[in-house]
């Protein structure tokens, strides 16, 4: 494909759940992507995605006239990232399921390597000031929720002074409905996958304890080598999603939350099919990552991007904002992927990674992050904004 200056948009993609998804493939049509980014989120961890079952999805996505661009998350099994015992074995069951996706035409592939949870806020229906509903994390609340629920020894440490201050202020709002409601979202992992028991969580933090930052980080490289083989011969980039929030929680070490860790990364194992996805909400939440500055460093190892914007607070304390209005320059991080998609052969694919709750999603169930009218609004500024810019190259 001949790339002319100008003539390529990125490719306007939206996360789809698979059939249970409240928002359909219509909808998402409707919405104006072309690009659907979806996973086999009825399989658990670990196990195989047969061949057959990939492309039943694929058939559902193409039946939509929509195509499937992204896989994500195929997701890694606990077992690689602590490498215990049985790590060969999911490796094994990774390779296979990497050729299957490759056999079915899928070879963009984002995953995450953040331990037991996925993405954490503390609060899924923080109320905007115009009615809407955003995600919301609170340095406070999980304080609280690491010091008085989860009790882990020497906790208050891993606070500034502010944070712990503001605990003891803040003491009496945790009330046990308050108590219950924070245990149930910090618990709970990825939406469709079920959560975590605090004391299964207690738990991984012994696991996770002598691995440390420097133990993680080697993991992921003997991950990746482990997979480069199959990635080279099929033709598959791997894209890794940043630490969401950027920064540890917890007591769980993080390895992917700021540029020295991306390019650790991407040198440790330097290999183009090891790339990344560009998150800009999580590693817009980090209070010294300047977004601009990592795409134009990384960006030749960029194959994907999720882009929406937060809103930090003095404390640190951040929400999810409106996808061009917060700390992310996302005007200049726009004006860097388009500058990046007129190198490529194929174009670079986005969703709007969240969006807020509103309108008449505000009195439906929702995968939080993901009800249809907030990322909507979400994909139809971004759009607007790659337009503009491309056609201000033009003039
Ligand atoms: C957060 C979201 C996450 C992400 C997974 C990727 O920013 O994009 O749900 O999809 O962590 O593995
Ligand atoms: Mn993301």
């Amino acid at each position: 494909m001949i790339n002319k200056k100008g003539s390529m948009k990125l490719t306007q993609s939206w996360r789809w759940y698979g059939p249970n998804d409240p928002v359909s493939l219509s909808d998402i049509r409707q919405a104006g992507a072309s690009g659907v980014v979806s996973a086999l989120h009825q399989l658990p961890h670990g196990e195989i995605w047969r061949e057959d079952q990939i492309m039943e999805r694929k058939n559902m996505i193409e039946a939509a006239g929509l195509e499937w661009v992204i896989v994500e998350s195929l997701p890694i099994h606990e077992a690689i990232k602590t490498r215990n015992g049985d790590v060969e074995h999911y490796l094994e069951n990774y390779r296979i399921s990497l050729r299957n996706l490759a056999a079915c035409g899928l070879k963009t592939i984002c995953y995450n390597f953040m331990p037991v949870l996925d993405w954490t806020r503390t609060d899924l229906a923080y109320a905007l000031p115009n009615g809407a509903k955003a995600l919301y994390f609170d340095w406070t609340d999980i304080a609280f929720f690491d010091q008085h629920i989860l009790k882990r020894a020497g906790a208050e440490k891993s606070y500034s002074p502010e944070i712990n201050a503001e605990l003891l202020k803040r003491l009496d709002e945790f009330d046990n409905e308050k108590r219950r409601q924070l245990e149930e979202v910090v618990c709970m992992g990825v939406p469709t996958e079920g959560s975590v028991s605090v004391e299964s969580l207690r738990e991984s933090l012994e696991i996770y304890r002598p691995i440390g930052k420097l133990g993680l980080r080697k993991n992921l490289a003997y991950f990746l080598e482990s997979i480069a083989d199959v990635c080279e011969e099929e033709g598959i980039k791997m894209t890794l999603h940043p630490d969401d929030p950027p920064f540890p929680i917890l007591g769980l070490p993080r390895i992917a939350s700021n540029l020295e860790d991306l390019q650790w990364i991407l040198e440790e194992v330097d290999k183009p099919f090891n790339g990344i996805c560009f998150c800009t909400g999580s590693l817009g939440a980090g209070p010294f990552n300047d977004l601009p500055r990592i795409l134009r460093t990384i960006g030749g190892r960029v194959y994907f991007a999720h882009l929406r914007n937060v809103k930090k607070d003095a404390l640190g304390n951040f929400h999810e904002s409106d996808h061009l209005e917060g700390d992310v320059d996302m005007v200049t991080v726009m004006r860097e992927l388009v500058r990046l998609n007129q190198e490529r052969s194929e174009p670079i694919p986005f969703r709007p990674d969240h969006g807020h709750q509103m309108l008449d999603d505000l009195e439906k169930i929702t995968n939080p992050g993901y009800s249809a009218i907030g990322r909507l609004k979400g994909l139809a500024e971004l759009r607007g904004l790659e337009l503009g810019i491309l056609s201000s190259q033009n003039q």
